[in-house]
């Protein structure tokens, strides 16, 4: 979990994204990259510099040693931190990869496969199944992608480089006490290229703060390939986070016409019941039950969907503060648990594009002999290629920009 930043994940390798990034094309292979070291000798003066200031926050030397004994300096982590995207993706690109109908059926697999274990943990922690497996399918693809970049060394590689330097530090110190606590091995200890840990991409302050040991052997284990402390760990930490069990993040609601939309936000809490008053119900037409105070938001404004929220948004806000993210996690949970797609439509981008004619757009360019590794709709890496080759090919500028002229075009 990132603690301070804006992180969007998806089943990459997680912090893969940290600050705004969107997620990376949901098809890609899941092979995950490898990093090595090269030698850099102000990064060795570095470490040599950090190691005072580590033992005088109670790491021993022989810890830092064994874990500096196999580190270095990692290239490919700074070109990471270099190249992040810095945008945000709509609610409806972001709730299209992340309840993509992959990823729903995968999570209900996993719901089946490890229902004894996440009975187990509800029955502790209070957290429903869907919602803890929700932020496993979110942040690692329910394992699949938990990263294998040591630690010490990116996080090291990080410290060094100085762009957020301090927070970088910090966490290698907290990485440093998990290892003095024994919990990991320096071998075993790997995350994502910015140091997100295991199955639930925790970064080693969220780890030292939540992490349990569900198993019982001693030992809080997230990294390996059995995920029950991982699991429990998320548990916990939304519990901690004011967690309700039995309450929605929210249900998506329908708003009367003319409705004032100075009402919405998260600064506006009225019971259900008020807000049924005003016109606001569920999709059935209902008034939203009671499950206490409550908010409207529209994501997207007035013409997209509009959802009814409740205190367990802000508990997995704590997880995360993004409301995609938020909204993503939520909506995924219910999908896990047997419940439908956003009924809302969403309003076209700002290309005047609506998702039917995004994915014609792709259909099309992958029927012309530019494929975009399918057609969700979402405008990535692989729909822009396309985008480009046709319009090379077309004697078109090429600008890699979808448009209703190409859609036409196309036809
Ligand atoms: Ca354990």
């Amino acid at each position: 979990m990132r603690a301070t930043r804006r992180t969007i994940v998806l089943g990459i390798g997680a912090a893969a994204l940290s600050a705004c990034a969107g997620p990376a094309p949901k098809r890609q292979a899941p092979v995950e990259e490898v990093m090595r070291p090269v030698p850099n000798a102000g990064y060795d003066a570095w470490v040599a510099g950090f190691r005072p200031r580590a033992t005088a926050q109670g790491i021993a030397p022989a810890t830092f040693d064994a874990a500096f004994a196999g580190a270095g300096f990692l290239p490919g982590v700074i070109e990471r931190d270099r190249n992040q995207t810095e945008f945000t993706r709509s609610l409806e690109d972001y709730l299209a990869i992340a309840a993509s109908e992959e990823r729903v059926a995968n999570g209900r697999a996993a719901l089946r496969q490890y229902g004894p274990t996440l009975a187990a943990i509800e029955a502790r922690y209070g957290v429903e199944p869907q919602v803890v497996a929700a932020v496993w399918g979110m942040e690692s693809s329910y394992g699949t992608r938990r990263g294998n970049v040591p630690v010490v060394s990116s996080l090291s590689t990080l410290a060094y480089e100085g762009r957020r330097g301090a927070f970088f530090e910090q966490q290698l110190v907290a990485a440093l006490r998990i290892l003095q606590n024994g919990d990991v091995t320096p071998g075993a200890m790997t995350g994502s290229w910015a140091g997100a840990m295991g199955h639930t991409q925790f970064i080693p302050t969220s780890y030292l703060a939540y992490a349990v040991d569900f198993t019982g052997d001693g030992r809080r284990d997230i990294w390996s390939d059995d995920p029950s402390d991982a699991l429990a760990s998320t548990a916990a930490y939304l519990s901690r986070s004011g967690w309700r069990h039995g309450q929605p993040w929210g249900v998506e609601v329908r708003l009367p016409a003319g409705f004032n939309t100075g009402q919405t936000g998260r600064g506006t809490r009225r019971s259900p019941s008020d807000w049924a008053a005003m016109g606001v119900r569920a999709m059935d037409g209902r008034p939203v039950p009671d499950h206490g105070p409550a908010s409207v938001i529209i994501p997207m404004g007035p013409s997209g969907p509009a959802f009814m929220i409740f205190g367990n948004f802000t508990a997995i806000t704590r997880y995360n503060n993004a409301e995609n993210y938020v909204i993503g996690i939520g909506h995924l949970s219910d999908r896990l648990a047997g419940g439908p797609p956003i009924r809302a439509s969403f309003p076209p981008d700002a290309q005047g594009m609506t998702i039917a004619d995004r994915q014609e757009l792709q259909r099309r360019l992958t029927a012309a002999g530019f494929d975009t590794q399918g057609s969700d709709g979402v405008i990535g890496p692989n729909t822009r290629a396309a985008i480009s080759g046709y319009q090379s090919r077309a004697g078109l500028a090429v600008t890699g920009e979808p448009s209703l002229e190409l859609l036409a075009q196309l036809r």
